[in-house]
Protein backbone atom coordinates (compact mmCIF):
# COMPACT_ATOMS: atom_id res chain seq x y z
CA UNK A 1 0.00 0.00 0.00
CA UNK A 2 1.28 3.38 -1.24
CA UNK A 3 0.68 5.44 2.31
CA UNK A 4 0.31 9.02 1.72
CA UNK A 5 2.96 11.23 2.53
CA UNK A 6 1.37 14.62 3.13
CA UNK A 7 -0.18 12.60 6.02
CA UNK A 8 1.12 12.68 9.49
CA UNK A 9 1.75 9.73 10.67
CA UNK A 10 -0.66 9.28 14.39
CA UNK A 11 1.64 8.57 17.52
CA UNK A 12 -0.34 6.28 19.58
CA UNK A 13 0.35 5.05 23.01
CA UNK A 14 -1.02 1.60 24.70
CA UNK A 15 -0.55 1.38 28.27
CA UNK A 16 -0.87 -2.39 29.72
CA UNK A 17 0.38 -3.25 26.36
CA UNK A 18 1.53 -6.43 27.38
CA UNK A 19 -1.81 -7.68 29.06
CA UNK A 20 -5.05 -9.31 27.32
CA UNK A 21 -7.07 -6.22 26.28
CA UNK A 22 -3.85 -5.23 24.61
CA UNK A 23 -3.37 -8.35 23.01
CA UNK A 24 -6.74 -8.05 20.46
CA UNK A 25 -6.37 -4.01 20.87
CA UNK A 26 -3.07 -3.62 19.47
CA UNK A 27 -4.18 -5.76 16.09
CA UNK A 28 -7.38 -3.24 15.63
CA UNK A 29 -5.59 -0.28 15.79
CA UNK A 30 -2.28 -1.58 13.49
CA UNK A 31 -4.85 -3.23 11.02
CA UNK A 32 -6.29 0.48 10.19
CA UNK A 33 -9.72 0.16 12.27
CA UNK A 34 -9.56 3.72 13.94
CA UNK A 35 -7.67 6.10 11.50
CA UNK A 36 -8.56 4.48 8.24
CA UNK A 37 -6.54 2.35 5.17
CA UNK A 38 -4.27 5.91 5.03
CA UNK A 39 -3.17 7.03 8.16
CA UNK A 40 0.22 5.53 9.47
CA UNK A 41 0.47 4.90 12.63
CA UNK A 42 3.55 5.26 15.14
CA UNK A 43 3.13 2.74 18.09
CA UNK A 44 4.35 2.66 21.17
CA UNK A 45 3.49 0.27 23.45
CA UNK A 46 3.91 1.57 27.50
CA UNK A 47 3.99 -1.19 30.57
CA UNK A 48 5.60 -1.14 34.00
CA UNK A 49 9.05 -2.67 33.97
CA UNK A 50 8.70 -6.09 35.40
CA UNK A 51 5.92 -6.59 32.17
CA UNK A 52 8.50 -5.01 29.86
CA UNK A 53 9.89 -8.24 28.02
CA UNK A 54 5.75 -9.43 27.26
CA UNK A 55 5.58 -6.15 25.35
CA UNK A 56 8.51 -7.09 23.34
CA UNK A 57 7.08 -10.07 23.04
CA UNK A 58 3.81 -8.70 21.75
CA UNK A 59 5.61 -6.09 19.63
CA UNK A 60 7.76 -8.80 17.46
CA UNK A 61 4.50 -10.54 16.62
CA UNK A 62 2.89 -6.91 15.63
CA UNK A 63 6.39 -6.87 13.50
CA UNK A 64 5.55 -10.44 12.24
CA UNK A 65 1.95 -9.28 11.31
CA UNK A 66 3.57 -6.74 8.38
CA UNK A 67 0.94 -4.06 8.88
CA UNK A 68 1.85 -1.75 5.90
CA UNK A 69 0.15 1.11 8.56
CA UNK A 70 2.86 0.73 11.14
CA UNK A 71 4.92 2.98 10.81
CA UNK A 72 7.54 2.05 13.81
CA UNK A 73 6.53 0.40 16.88
CA UNK A 74 8.59 0.98 20.68
CA UNK A 75 8.56 -0.31 24.23
CA UNK A 76 8.85 1.61 26.97
CA UNK A 77 8.26 1.83 30.50
CA UNK A 78 8.80 5.29 31.43
CA UNK A 79 5.57 7.50 30.97
CA UNK A 80 7.33 10.21 30.07
CA UNK A 81 8.47 8.64 27.37
CA UNK A 82 5.98 7.23 25.94
CA UNK A 83 3.77 9.91 26.00
CA UNK A 84 6.14 12.52 23.97
CA UNK A 85 3.98 14.03 21.72
CA UNK A 86 1.39 11.53 21.67
CA UNK A 87 -2.02 11.96 19.31
CA UNK A 88 -4.15 9.53 21.15
CA UNK A 89 -3.41 7.14 24.22
CA UNK A 90 -5.23 4.36 25.43
CA UNK A 91 -5.03 3.98 29.29
CA UNK A 92 -5.58 0.18 29.71
CA UNK A 93 -2.99 -0.82 32.31
CA UNK A 94 -4.05 -0.70 35.77
CA UNK A 95 -3.37 -2.55 38.64
CA UNK A 96 -5.99 -5.11 39.96
CA UNK A 97 -8.20 -5.20 42.98
CA UNK A 98 -5.71 -7.67 44.96
CA UNK A 99 -7.31 -10.50 47.70
CA UNK A 100 -8.27 -8.30 50.92
CA UNK A 101 -8.01 -5.03 49.36
CA UNK A 102 -11.00 -2.68 49.55
CA UNK A 103 -12.41 -0.35 46.46
CA UNK A 104 -9.75 2.66 48.79
CA UNK A 105 -6.83 0.82 48.33
CA UNK A 106 -7.50 0.20 44.69
CA UNK A 107 -8.30 3.80 44.05
CA UNK A 108 -4.90 4.46 46.17
CA UNK A 109 -2.95 2.17 43.81
CA UNK A 110 -4.27 3.74 40.61
CA UNK A 111 -4.75 6.93 41.73
CA UNK A 112 -0.86 6.90 41.73
CA UNK A 113 -0.68 5.80 38.43
CA UNK A 114 -3.36 7.30 36.44
CA UNK A 115 -1.89 11.29 38.59
CA UNK A 116 1.71 9.84 37.50
CA UNK A 117 0.43 9.35 33.42
CA UNK A 118 -1.66 12.81 33.66
CA UNK A 119 1.39 14.74 34.16
CA UNK A 120 3.60 13.02 31.95
CA UNK A 121 1.04 13.58 28.83
CA UNK A 122 0.42 17.23 30.49
CA UNK A 123 4.18 17.47 29.79
CA UNK A 124 4.20 16.06 26.33
CA UNK A 125 1.42 15.11 25.23
CA UNK A 126 0.07 17.46 21.49
CA UNK A 127 -2.65 19.36 23.46
CA UNK A 128 -5.45 17.73 21.20
CA UNK A 129 -4.33 14.50 22.41
CA UNK A 130 -7.38 11.87 22.66
CA UNK A 131 -7.03 9.67 25.78
CA UNK A 132 -8.99 7.15 26.63
CA UNK A 133 -8.84 5.21 29.46
CA UNK A 134 -9.54 1.16 30.16
CA UNK A 135 -7.90 0.54 33.42
CA UNK A 136 -10.39 0.51 35.82
CA UNK A 137 -11.69 2.04 38.10
CA UNK A 138 -12.15 4.01 34.37
CA UNK A 139 -14.21 6.66 35.81
CA UNK A 140 -12.03 7.99 38.39
CA UNK A 141 -8.95 6.90 36.64
CA UNK A 142 -10.05 9.61 34.38
CA UNK A 143 -10.61 12.03 36.67
CA UNK A 144 -7.67 11.85 38.45
CA UNK A 145 -5.54 11.81 34.87
CA UNK A 146 -7.56 14.91 33.82
CA UNK A 147 -6.38 16.71 37.02
CA UNK A 148 -3.39 15.95 36.92
CA UNK A 149 -2.87 17.37 33.19
CA UNK A 150 -4.28 21.21 34.28
CA UNK A 151 -2.75 22.19 30.64
CA UNK A 152 -4.94 20.04 28.70
CA UNK A 153 -8.64 20.23 28.12
CA UNK A 154 -11.07 18.07 30.45
CA UNK A 155 -12.69 16.82 27.41
CA UNK A 156 -9.74 15.54 26.12
CA UNK A 157 -9.91 12.59 29.13
CA UNK A 158 -12.32 9.74 28.56
CA UNK A 159 -13.64 6.86 30.42
CA UNK A 160 -14.41 3.88 28.15
CA UNK A 161 -17.93 2.60 28.79
CA UNK A 162 -18.80 1.85 25.10
CA UNK A 163 -18.14 -1.69 26.19
CA UNK A 164 -21.42 -1.27 28.27
CA UNK A 165 -23.80 0.16 25.41
CA UNK A 166 -22.09 -2.09 22.84
CA UNK A 167 -23.49 -4.96 25.79
CA UNK A 168 -26.90 -2.62 26.32
CA UNK A 169 -27.27 -2.87 22.17
CA UNK A 170 -26.44 -6.44 21.78
CA UNK A 171 -29.16 -7.42 24.37
CA UNK A 172 -32.11 -4.97 23.04
CA UNK A 173 -31.31 -5.89 19.68
CA UNK A 174 -31.67 -9.76 20.47
CA UNK A 175 -34.84 -9.12 22.22
CA UNK A 176 -36.62 -7.09 19.72
CA UNK A 177 -35.62 -8.84 16.46
CA UNK A 178 -33.89 -5.31 15.31
CA UNK A 179 -30.30 -5.40 13.43
CA UNK A 180 -27.97 -4.10 16.28
CA UNK A 181 -26.70 -1.56 13.70
CA UNK A 182 -30.06 0.45 13.33
CA UNK A 183 -30.40 0.90 16.60
CA UNK A 184 -30.11 4.85 18.15
CA UNK A 185 -30.84 6.75 21.14
CA UNK A 186 -30.00 4.86 23.65
CA UNK A 187 -27.56 5.50 26.72
CA UNK A 188 -25.48 4.37 29.68
CA UNK A 189 -25.12 7.12 32.03
CA UNK A 190 -23.06 7.09 35.07
CA UNK A 191 -19.83 4.52 36.04
CA UNK A 192 -18.56 1.97 34.56
CA UNK A 193 -19.66 0.10 37.58
CA UNK A 194 -22.75 -1.81 38.83
CA UNK A 195 -24.87 1.42 39.62
CA UNK A 196 -24.76 1.91 36.13
CA UNK A 197 -27.99 3.14 34.04
CA UNK A 198 -28.38 1.07 31.16
CA UNK A 199 -31.87 3.94 29.75
CA UNK A 200 -33.59 3.04 26.72
CA UNK A 201 -36.01 6.03 27.26
CA UNK A 202 -34.88 7.60 23.74
CA UNK A 203 -34.44 3.63 22.28
CA UNK A 204 -35.26 4.15 18.14
CA UNK A 205 -34.65 2.69 15.31
CA UNK A 206 -35.15 4.08 11.16
CA UNK A 207 -36.96 7.50 13.24
CA UNK A 208 -39.26 5.08 15.37
CA UNK A 209 -39.42 4.80 18.74
CA UNK A 210 -38.80 1.62 20.34
CA UNK A 211 -39.10 1.91 24.08
CA UNK A 212 -43.04 0.78 24.06
CA UNK A 213 -42.32 -2.56 22.21
CA UNK A 214 -39.61 -3.44 25.60
CA UNK A 215 -41.60 -5.52 28.02
CA UNK A 216 -41.11 -2.74 30.79
CA UNK A 217 -40.46 -6.24 33.83
CA UNK A 218 -37.67 -7.62 31.60
CA UNK A 219 -36.59 -4.16 30.91
CA UNK A 220 -36.13 -3.18 34.96
CA UNK A 221 -36.11 -6.82 36.19
CA UNK A 222 -33.36 -8.14 34.34
CA UNK A 223 -31.98 -6.25 31.49
CA UNK A 224 -30.03 -3.32 33.26
CA UNK A 225 -28.66 -5.94 36.17
CA UNK A 226 -27.56 -8.13 33.23
CA UNK A 227 -25.80 -5.18 31.55
CA UNK A 228 -24.09 -3.90 34.70
CA UNK A 229 -22.77 -7.74 35.70
CA UNK A 230 -22.11 -8.90 32.21
CA UNK A 231 -18.46 -8.67 33.10
CA UNK A 232 -19.21 -11.08 35.61
CA UNK A 233 -21.19 -13.09 33.61
CA UNK A 234 -18.19 -13.44 30.97
CA UNK A 235 -15.69 -14.35 33.70
CA UNK A 236 -17.95 -17.18 35.15
CA UNK A 237 -18.70 -18.79 31.39
CA UNK A 238 -15.28 -17.86 29.76
CA UNK A 239 -12.93 -18.59 32.78
CA UNK A 240 -11.27 -15.18 32.18
CA UNK A 241 -12.22 -11.11 31.79
CA UNK A 242 -13.91 -9.77 28.97
CA UNK A 243 -10.74 -8.93 26.62
CA UNK A 244 -11.79 -8.80 22.88
CA UNK A 245 -14.75 -7.18 23.25
CA UNK A 246 -13.45 -4.58 25.56
CA UNK A 247 -10.85 -4.11 22.80
CA UNK A 248 -13.62 -3.72 20.60
CA UNK A 249 -15.65 -1.55 22.72
CA UNK A 250 -12.25 0.82 22.99
CA UNK A 251 -11.76 1.24 19.09
CA UNK A 252 -15.51 1.75 18.51
CA UNK A 253 -14.80 4.56 20.76
CA UNK A 254 -11.56 6.34 19.61
CA UNK A 255 -12.63 5.62 15.82
CA UNK A 256 -16.14 8.23 16.70
CA UNK A 257 -14.08 10.42 18.30
CA UNK A 258 -12.11 10.61 15.31
CA UNK A 259 -14.75 10.42 12.88
CA UNK A 260 -18.27 11.10 14.14
CA UNK A 261 -21.14 9.32 14.59
CA UNK A 262 -22.70 10.58 11.98
CA UNK A 263 -25.60 12.12 14.09
CA UNK A 264 -25.90 8.98 16.21
CA UNK A 265 -25.99 8.56 20.08
CA UNK A 266 -23.24 6.73 21.59
CA UNK A 267 -22.44 6.68 25.58
CA UNK A 268 -19.29 8.50 26.68
CA UNK A 269 -18.00 9.08 29.92
CA UNK A 270 -16.43 12.65 29.91
CA UNK A 271 -16.22 15.26 32.42
CA UNK A 272 -19.09 16.86 33.26
CA UNK A 273 -19.86 20.40 33.12
CA UNK A 274 -22.95 20.60 34.94
CA UNK A 275 -24.93 18.34 32.28
CA UNK A 276 -27.71 16.79 34.16
CA UNK A 277 -27.07 18.37 37.60
CA UNK A 278 -23.50 15.89 37.47
CA UNK A 279 -21.19 17.80 40.01
CA UNK A 280 -18.36 19.22 37.13
CA UNK A 281 -15.15 18.13 36.86
CA UNK A 282 -16.63 13.90 37.53
CA UNK A 283 -15.90 11.97 34.69
CA UNK A 284 -19.59 10.51 34.04
CA UNK A 285 -21.41 8.59 31.51
CA UNK A 286 -23.77 10.81 28.64
CA UNK A 287 -25.34 10.29 25.51
CA UNK A 288 -23.57 12.15 23.37
CA UNK A 289 -23.23 12.83 19.63
CA UNK A 290 -19.54 12.74 18.13
CA UNK A 291 -19.07 15.51 15.39
CA UNK A 292 -16.05 17.83 14.01
CA UNK A 293 -13.24 15.49 16.03
CA UNK A 294 -15.26 15.66 19.59
CA UNK A 295 -18.16 14.46 21.49
CA UNK A 296 -20.76 16.65 22.92
CA UNK A 297 -23.03 15.52 25.32
CA UNK A 298 -26.73 15.53 24.33
CA UNK A 299 -28.61 18.13 26.03
CA UNK A 300 -32.40 19.05 27.07
CA UNK A 301 -33.56 15.51 27.80
CA UNK A 302 -36.39 15.41 30.16
CA UNK A 303 -35.73 12.71 32.48
CA UNK A 304 -38.56 11.20 34.58
CA UNK A 305 -38.28 9.66 38.64
CA UNK A 306 -37.12 7.09 37.36
CA UNK A 307 -34.26 8.27 35.36
CA UNK A 308 -33.38 10.78 37.94
CA UNK A 309 -33.11 8.19 40.81
CA UNK A 310 -30.68 5.94 38.95
CA UNK A 311 -28.19 8.69 37.83
CA UNK A 312 -28.64 10.18 41.09
CA UNK A 313 -27.38 7.14 42.55
CA UNK A 314 -24.34 7.34 40.10
CA UNK A 315 -23.44 10.89 41.14
CA UNK A 316 -23.21 9.62 44.77
CA UNK A 317 -20.93 6.82 43.89
CA UNK A 318 -18.66 8.75 41.79
CA UNK A 319 -18.59 12.26 44.14
CA UNK A 320 -17.27 9.42 46.08
CA UNK A 321 -14.78 8.05 44.39
CA UNK A 322 -13.74 11.51 43.53
CA UNK A 323 -13.75 12.31 47.19
CA UNK A 324 -11.53 9.68 48.01
CA UNK A 325 -9.04 10.47 44.87
CA UNK A 326 -8.79 14.09 46.08
CA UNK A 327 -8.20 13.43 49.61
CA UNK A 328 -5.15 10.99 48.57
CA UNK A 329 -3.81 13.21 45.90
P1 LIG B 1 -4.34 -7.55 32.35
O1 LIG B 1 -4.06 -7.76 33.80
O2 LIG B 1 -4.31 -8.70 31.42
O3 LIG B 1 -3.30 -6.47 31.78
C1 LIG B 1 -3.06 -5.27 32.42
C2 LIG B 1 -1.63 -4.87 32.06
O4 LIG B 1 -1.43 -3.55 32.53
C3 LIG B 1 -0.57 -5.76 32.71
O5 LIG B 1 0.29 -6.28 31.70
C4 LIG B 1 0.16 -4.80 33.65
O6 LIG B 1 1.54 -5.09 33.75
C5 LIG B 1 -0.09 -3.47 32.96
N1 LIG B 1 0.07 -2.30 33.83
C6 LIG B 1 -0.24 -2.17 35.13
N2 LIG B 1 0.11 -0.96 35.58
C7 LIG B 1 0.64 -0.29 34.53
C8 LIG B 1 1.20 1.00 34.37
N3 LIG B 1 1.32 1.83 35.40
N4 LIG B 1 1.64 1.35 33.14
C9 LIG B 1 1.56 0.51 32.10
N5 LIG B 1 1.06 -0.74 32.20
C10 LIG B 1 0.60 -1.13 33.39
O7 LIG B 1 -5.73 -6.79 32.30
P2 LIG B 1 -6.74 -6.60 31.05
O8 LIG B 1 -7.65 -7.75 31.00
O9 LIG B 1 -5.95 -6.24 29.85
O10 LIG B 1 -7.60 -5.37 31.60
C11 LIG B 1 -7.00 -4.09 31.74
C12 LIG B 1 -7.90 -3.15 32.52
O11 LIG B 1 -9.12 -2.94 31.83
C13 LIG B 1 -8.30 -3.64 33.91
O12 LIG B 1 -8.18 -2.55 34.82
C14 LIG B 1 -9.75 -4.02 33.74
O13 LIG B 1 -10.46 -3.95 34.96
C15 LIG B 1 -10.20 -2.97 32.75
N6 LIG B 1 -11.45 -3.21 32.03
C16 LIG B 1 -12.21 -2.14 31.73
C17 LIG B 1 -13.37 -2.25 30.98
C18 LIG B 1 -14.21 -1.05 30.66
O14 LIG B 1 -15.27 -1.25 30.07
N7 LIG B 1 -13.82 0.18 30.99
C19 LIG B 1 -13.84 -3.57 30.52
C20 LIG B 1 -12.76 -4.60 30.47
C21 LIG B 1 -11.80 -4.56 31.62
O15 LIG B 1 -12.41 -5.17 32.73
Amino acid sequence: MNLSNTTQPVNVVVSGAGGNIAYSLLWRIASGDVWGLERAINLTLLEIPDAVRVAEGVAMELADSAFPLLSSINVSDSAEQAFDGVNAAFLVGAKPRGKGESREDLLEANGRIFTEQGRALNAGAARDVRVLVVGNPANTNAYIASKAAPDIAGEHFNAMMRLDHNRAASQLAGKLGVPVGDLDGLVVWGNHSDTQFPDIEYLRAGGHRLTERVDRQWYVDEFIGRVAKRGAEIIDVRGSSSAASAASAAVDHMHDWVNGTGGRWTTVALPSTGEYGVDPGLVFGFPTVGLNGRFSVVEGLELSEFQRERIERNIAALRAEAAVADSLF
